[in-house]
């Protein structure tokens, strides 16, 4: 059977990687076999892409240009560590995924979303998440987290943007949500981690691991 496909989304700082994680070791608990990755990344090719978007090299190329890195950097992920784990049956978490270019290059970058669509169809094709939490934080909190773990380390291309973007961010990952309910579930990211980390246990069990189950 083919493996289910999640991904995390939200500002910086919201928790996606912690959250990612947890759920993987949870998932690994009940001898699920799942695969813990990131965008932008997450691949041989990617990664590369990934330190060349996020040094600011490419920021004066452009908001297109930007994405059009992104969406190669994705294609990379998709076919060479997404797509074969899925169909060999594992669980694919990712943090961060198309949202993050809807949001960062469309909403807020306002690069034409034909563009970004079409990018999608060719890089992600059928491979659409099954479901994807949207950890939401106040810009306050989910900036000040991210300064505390990065500690003396300077901030990077995004990290380094204005409060009102972060809030704008905050709102763009929001009306995602409300566009489509199936696919994306928003989780109050301000909460003590165990209790965030419940939370989105409950909506993974009663999604997919009931549906599972549930199934002839
Ligand atoms: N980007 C884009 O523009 N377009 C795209 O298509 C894609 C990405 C795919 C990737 O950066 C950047 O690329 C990103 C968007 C852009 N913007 N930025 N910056 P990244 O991968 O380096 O960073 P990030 O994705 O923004 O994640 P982050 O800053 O690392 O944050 P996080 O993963 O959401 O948070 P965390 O590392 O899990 O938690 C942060 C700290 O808070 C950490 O010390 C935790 O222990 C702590 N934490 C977590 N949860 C809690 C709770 N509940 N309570 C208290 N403390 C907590």
């Amino acid at each position: 059977m083919r493996g289910k496909f999640i991904t995390f989304e939200g500002g910086e700082g919201s928790g996606k990687s912690t959250h990612a994680s947890m759920l993987a070791q949870r998932l690994k608990a009940l001898d699920i076999d799942c695969v813990l990755t990131r965008e932008p990344g997450g691949s041989t090719g990617a990664e590369i892409v990934r330190h060349i978007i996020l040094s600011g090299i490419a920021k004066p190329l452009g908001a297109e240009t930007e994405t059009i890195l992104f969406a190669a950097a994705r294609d990379d992920h998709v076919r060479m560590t997404i797509e074969p784990a899925l169909a060999a049956g594992k669980w694919v978490i990712s943090d961060r995924f198309i949202d993050s270019t809807r949001v960062y290059q469309g909403a807020l970058g306002k690069v034409d979303m034909k563009l970004i669509r079409s990018l999608e169809r060719v890089t992600v094709g059928a491979t659409m998440p099954d479901l994807t939490f949207v950890l939401d934080v106040p810009t306050i909190v989910g900036l000040a987290r991210a300064k505390s773990r990065r500690g003396s380390g300077a901030a990077d291309r995004f990290e380094s943007e204005s409060t009102e973007y972060h809030d704008d961010l905050r709102r763009g990952f929001l009306v995602l949500a409300e566009r489509e309910p199936k696919r994306i579930v928003v989780i109050d990211g301000r909460a003590p981690r165990d209790v965030v980390a419940e939370k989105i246990w409950d909506t993974v069990e009663s999604r997919l691991l009931g549906a599972e189950t549930a199934a002839p």
